[in-house]
């Protein structure tokens, strides 16, 4: 099988092209854009910016060989009946989820600042999760997706770094996935926990997974898949966001 350079030790992708799947976790407005979410909690929240264009690269591999892609968004319904009240009590800002903002009701579904990145936004048949968490499995309907397609081997990016991304990567190995963490595709509004994250994925020989550069793993992708692969076709729209495409 290909194996990718990785740490600690090269990451063997699956015996085929349709049991792997890029998780991008929430490269949503609400955290890369003042004015969201992520200013909210007193964060400079243009530091995440930086991992745009290479998780663009890495999004263009997966679209061109047509493997899974899976996109999270972290939001809530809008009377927020899903959003325990100490998420919403948590912190010092004035501006809480829920309130209006530059942008829109913040983290609430459907509003102008929730939504995912124009940069990175989905394409029709890719999948879209809803997620109240910070952990995509908690609430959703995506350990079933990746039951049902057979998916076994995850590649998790996305912000931010030791929260939704971490949360999630954890989620998914006490499920059995073989997760791994692109380095250059995941950032944090603290430099130093996104390498503590690193550090500690790899930690005990692996003890969550691995982690890797997109480099590598598009060069594997191309070696591994030329022809394009599986694709996961559920919605025609034609919409850039796809709603109906949302979990
Ligand atoms: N605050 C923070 O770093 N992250 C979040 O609240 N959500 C995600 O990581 N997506």
């Amino acid at each position: 099988m290909p194996a990718i350079p990785a740490t600690p030790y090269d990451y063997e992708l699956p015996s085929h092209p349709s049991q792997l799947a890029l998780v991008i976790i929430d490269m949503q407005r609400d955290f890369l854009e003042p004015g969201g979410f992520g200013e909210a909690l007193g964060n400079d929240v243009s530091r995440l910016q930086a991992i745009v264009p290479t998780l663009q690269s890495l999004l263009e591999a997966f679209r061109r060989h047509q493997l899974t892609v899976i996109h999270t968004l972290e939001c809530h319904r809008p009377d927020l009946s899903d959003c325990p009240s100490s998420k919403i009590k948590r912190g010092k800002s004035s501006l809480k989820i829920g309130d209006s903002g530059p942008m829109g009701r913040i983290l609430v579904a459907g509003e102008p600042g929730n939504g995912i990145i124009p940069a990175l936004a989905p394409l029709p048949g890719e999948i879209v999760i809803e997620k109240p968490g910070k952990g995509a499995f908690y609430h959703t309907p995506l350990d079933t997706i990746l039951q049902e397609k057979g998916i076994t081997h995850l590649l998790m990016t996305g912000v931010t770094t030791e929260v939704c991304v971490q949360t999630t990567m954890r989620e998914a190995n006490d499920r059995g996935y073989e997760c791994l963490m692109v380095e250059d595709c995941t950032e944090s509004y603290f430099p130093e926990f996104k390498q503590a994250t690193l550090a500690m994925v790899v930690a005990q020989g692996g003890i969550v997974g691995w982690t890797g550069v997109a480099a590598n793993i598009i060069a594997a992708i191309e070696r591994w898949v030329p022809q394009g692969a599986i694709a996961s076709g559920a919605c025609n729209s034609g919409l850039s966001n796809c709603p109906q495409n949302r979990l």
